[in-house]
């Protein structure tokens, strides 16, 4: 099933062409209406008349995080404020959030992708749909909200929070899809199964779950204490929202809504294109955004390009699920460790959930980190020497793997769950320099 199969499944030189013909116009757009863009591209003694090939874009300069917060809120916007009919904004949880505009255009562009992704999760106009994103600054809510409804699907704007009366929705208004962060859905999964609810009886068939990073092992959670299937949606409101990029039924990958955004995939420290199938850093361009374009935009999330074609037909290109974040490294004692290892670590053991909290302390002039991992079952809470067993059998892995020692706390289930932010926040840092 497709929402819009002429450009989903478009051949790539087709596609190709259509990308640079839209890359050329934003390039005319940017130059002509952000003086952001009109300067460096002065001090670059670039022409954007010499972009004629999309490898040319290697030519062209990125832009980071810190340029959008430099701009703040508006100047980095293409059109006049009279034309903008909708602001968001990104969660600004390191340092300035980012205000991002969009005209009539835009919104109704963001609908058609959203609908798109929704589609491809196996969505149809048949659909209960509850969107338990928030609805607000954060584009997760409206973003899906207009999708599903140009979809026909019936919506049900539920928003963040409130977990008995999500619960109680979804029985009663018999929803059959389910959107919100992967964190929450494991939260609604164990909620249920403290309330003895039997989720077999539920009408619950799709769950298309993104807005923060997941594994492969969460997927496996969720989907035996919902019973639905689910699939992973990326996007970031510096781009759009969600709808730039969402699995398919094969869930062999995220396709990318190529005809709308050109990914390139880079080494964050060389800024070179990776080898085809390398993790490297996400680095995008939007093609047909009127108010907020951008050029080169370094997402700081790492992933990799899936090579080949996809089952479903589409022949957008598909990127691997997000690994991480460039941003994301810490360093204890001494050694670089990415919150990744910490999890992959995790899944290998039986009895613990793949959902974790890494603190970072202090103590005097020692760093000290802590792994708080949630129990798969309460079993570990009844027998103390299971408990202690358990906890030094994490404890000699994660220094094996990682190199450096950590001290490790099993917690209940759904316990690091932050219910306000509907995420888990995975490393608390505590350090002060
Ligand atoms: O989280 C947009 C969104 C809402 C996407 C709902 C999907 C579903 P921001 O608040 O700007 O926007 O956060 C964007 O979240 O750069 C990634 O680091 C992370 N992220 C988003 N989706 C995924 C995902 C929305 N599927 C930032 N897997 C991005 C991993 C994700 N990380």
């Amino acid at each position: 099933m497709y929402f819009d199969k002429k450009n989903e499944c478009m051949s790539r030189d087709e596609l190709t062409q259509l990308q640079l013909e839209r890359l050329q116009s934003t390039l005319y757009r940017l130059s002509r209406n952000v003086p952001f863009y009109r300067k460096k591209f002065e001090d670059m003694d670039l022409d954007v008349d010499d972009v004629r090939t999309l490898d040319d874009v290697r030519q062209l300069p990125y832009t980071s995080k810190s340029d959008l917060r430099d701009n703040y809120p508006y100047d980095m916007f293409a059109v006049p404020m009279r034309e903008v009919v909708r602001l968001h904004a990104s969660s600004g949880t390191t340092g300035k959030a980012v205000v991002v505009g969009y005209t009539k255009n835009d919104v109704k562009r963001w609908a058609q992708l959203a609908a798109r992704v929704l589609t491809a999760g196996g969505v149809t106009k048949d659909d209960v749909v509850q969107i338990a994103f928030g609805y607000g600054l954060f584009t997760g809510g409206f973003g899906f909200h207009y999708g599903a409804e140009l979809l026909g699907a019936s919506v049900v704007p539920s928003s963040s929070g409130n977990t008995d009366r999500q619960i109680q929705i979804i029985q009663d208004y018999k929803t059959t899809a389910l959107l919100c962060t992967p964190g929450y859905a494991l939260y609604l999964a164990e909620a249920m199964r403290k309330q003895d609810i039997n989720t077999n009886a539920l009408t619950l068939k799709r769950g298309l779950f993104g807005g923060e990073a997941w594994s492969e092992a969460m997927r496996g959670r969720i989907q035996d204490g919902l019973k639905l299937t689910a699939t992973d949606n990326y996007g970031l409101s510096e781009i759009m929202g969600p709808g730039v990029a969402g699995e398919c039924l094969e869930r062999g990958g995220l396709h990318i809504n190529e005809d709308h955004f050109l990914a390139e995939i880079i080494d964050p420290e060389t800024l070179e294109p990776v080898p085809e199938g390398e993790v490297g850093e996400l680095v995008l361009t939007t093609l047909t955004k009127e108010a907020f374009p951008m050029l080169r935009f370094r997402t700081g999330d790492l992933t990799r390009l899936i090579p080949g074609q996809c089952p479903c037909g589409r022949t957008h290109m598909r990127i691997d699920r997000i690994q991480g974040r460039t941003d994301d490294m810490f360093i204890l004692k001494g050694i670089n460790v990415y919150p990744k290892q910490v999890e992959n670590v995790l899944a290998q053991i039986e009895g613990v959930d793949p959902c974790y909290q890494v603190i970072l302390e202090r103590d005097g002039v020692l760093d000290k980190g802590t792994v708080m991992v949630e129990a798969a079952t309460d079993e570990f809470f009844d027998e103390i020497k299971k408990h202690q067993q358990m906890c030094a059998t994490i404890r000699k892995r994660l220094e094996s793997v990682l190199g450096v020692g950590f001290d490790v706390r099993i917690v209940e289930r759904s316990s690091l769950f932050d219910t306000d932010a509907c995420k888990t926040q995975r490393v608390v840092d505590k350090r002060t320099l």
